[in-house]
């Protein structure tokens, strides 16, 4: 790959994907897209912006032709909690959008498109320990049902069409660079905001609430390992579990204690406390290690310090 375009650059884990994959292949030759939404300096100054919109298929070509771009990683997307919200724009962006780049990835020959999927393609009835590579996916959101078409849309294309289509089904994503939006997952970022400036936090899940996280160097060397992964050896295309670390809220709570002592939550459950439910509390990644070797490195007490060390840098 010489020339990639990051869709979606200015979310949580497009605006870090972008930097890290600017160090390793170049500034010039990752273009950041992203819609009105108004990238960071950092990301300005450091390559190419364009504005690009999955959902507006010509302005993707545009930015594929004029940069010559081999490799599309699409991290559009409405998470699940505004997904629940605004159903039908969860469809069009996720869907829609992604279907428009695999059409152009086809169109162009490109050498890869990456795809995210999420744990939210697993639903009630999928074992929830250790969630299997293979199982029951019966998601209960919008956003996970298109997490599970998108997976099969991209499978489709890898058989049908030859295109190099690779995704993850990422865990709750945890960083303290750019702040989730709309995602079921987002009380464990903010929770690291709210106990560092006012020292308590009021969650919207229950304090036994136990979901799949990594924390985002993990996320950015999982995402940049598949995308290096040599395709013959892969099995699987676009739904690899990923797993890092597994936690419930007052296990996070304790963690962040140690550092904030007088930290203090409080638990106010609202809609979101359906949503994650009914996701797993861990997942089996042993594809993910065998097929292209991934290995996290963070645990829990590892990304609490770093989290709260940058986050005082920032904010104090
Ligand atoms: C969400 N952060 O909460 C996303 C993620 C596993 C959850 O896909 O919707």
């Amino acid at each position: 790959m010489k020339k990639i375009l990051v869709v979606g650059s200015v979310g949580q884990i497009g605006s870090e994907l972008v930097m890290e994959l600017r160090r390793i292949y170049g500034g010039e030759n990752v273009v950041a897209g992203g819609r009105k939404t108004a990238p960071s300096a950092t990301l300005l100054n450091s390559g190419p912006f364009e504005i690009c919109d999955a959902t507006d298929p010509d302005a993707v070509r545009r930015v594929v032709e004029k940069y010559e771009i081999d490799a599309i990683i699409n991290m559009a997307a409405i998470l699940s909690a505004t997904g629940e919200q605004n159903p039908a724009l969860c469809w069009d962006v996720n869907i829609n959008g992604l279907y428009h780049i695999l059409e152009i990835a086809r169109e162009y020959k490109l050498k890869q498109v990456l795809v995210p999927s999420s744990i939210a393609v697993f639903g009630p009835e999928t074992p929830t320990v250790n969630t299997p590579q293979e199982t029951v996916l019966k998601p209960t959101t919008m956003y996970g049902v298109t997490k599970v078409a998108g997976e099969l849309l991209g499978d489709y294309y890898v058989r049908r069409f030859g295109v190099d289509v690779r995704g993850l089904r990422y865990p709750g994503i945890i960083s303290s660079e750019t702040l989730p939006g709309g995602g079921t997952t987002d009380y464990a970022v903010a929770i690291f905001y709210e106990a560092v400036k006012h020292g308590k936090y009021t969650c919207f899940v229950k304090e036994d609430t136990k979901l799949p996280m990594m924390y985002m160097p993990d996320c950015l060397k999982a995402t940049v390992d598949l995308m290096q992964a040599d395709f013959n050896t892969l099995k699987h295309h676009s739904d690899f579990n990923v797993g890092a670390m597994s936690f419930t809220v007052g296990e996070l709570a304790a963690e962040i204690k140690k550092h904030i002592p007088n930290f203090h939550v409080q638990y106010e459950p609202d809609f979101r406390q359906k949503i994650a439910d009914s996701w797993p509390d861990s997942v089996d990644d042993t594809a993910a290690r065998e097929e292209w070797g991934w290995k996290p490195s963070f645990g829990l007490a590892e990304m609490t310090a770093d989290m709260i060390e940058k986050i005082r840098a920032k904010v104090l």
